[in-house]
Order: structure tokens, then sequence, then C-alpha cells
């Protein structure tokens, strides 16, 4: 019973706040880099696990002209590459504040 309920509280806290798999991480950002389009990064202030930088990644996704995105909460970074014909990184950085985070520009 107790071990039970101890494991129900270890898969809870599992799933409120996961890891980020530190070569998923890698990859994606490669991804990005390869991926033809603009680029755009941002510093990303307040993410604190793998959940935060997944719910920002969604974000980035569900913007049209978005070709991929790479979101570290560790770094506290995205890597955007997306159509500049169809969007701007001023809609990049609203999507992502819009998710609850501060957004500054790296290369601005
Ligand atoms: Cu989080």
């Amino acid at each position: 019973m107790l071990t039970s309920l101890l494991f129900a509280f270890s898969l809870n806290t599992a799933d409120a706040c996961p890891m980020q798999d530190a070569a998923a991480s890698a990859e994606a950002k490669a991804n990005v880099e390869a991926t033809a389009g603009a680029k755009a990064t941002f510093e990303v202030e307040g993410m604190s696990c793998g959940d935060c930088s997944q719910k920002v990644t969604t974000a980035l996704n569900e913007i049209e002209g978005v070709n991929a995105a790479a979101v570290d909460y560790q770094t506290g970074t995205a890597h955007i590459c997306y159509d500049d014909s169809k969007t701007d990184k001023a809609a990049l950085q609203k999507a992502i504040e819009d998710t609850g985070y501060k957004a500054k520009d790296s290369n601005a």
C-alpha cells in the first residue's frame, strides 16, 4: 500500500517535471540548422524543466511558417527556422511570451 503510494507520487512528479533528453535537444538544434529558411535564436527566461521547453516548442510549431523549432530549458534558448514570407521574429517572440516566459532576440 505504502509502496504503491510512493510509486504513484514519484510517477506524478516525473509527469509534472520531466527532464529533457540532452541528445534529443542537440538533434533538434541540428535539425533547425539543417532546415532551409530564416533563422532566429531567442534567450528564453523562466523555463525550468522539459515540460516548459515542450510547451514553448508546441506554441512555436503552431505558427504558420515555422519550419523547425528547438527549445532547450537547460541552456534557456529557442532556435527557430522559419519562412520569413509567412511570419517574423516579432510573431515568434510573442508566441514564446504567450506561454508565460520572457523572450529576447539573441541577435538583436
Ligand atoms: Cu517546467
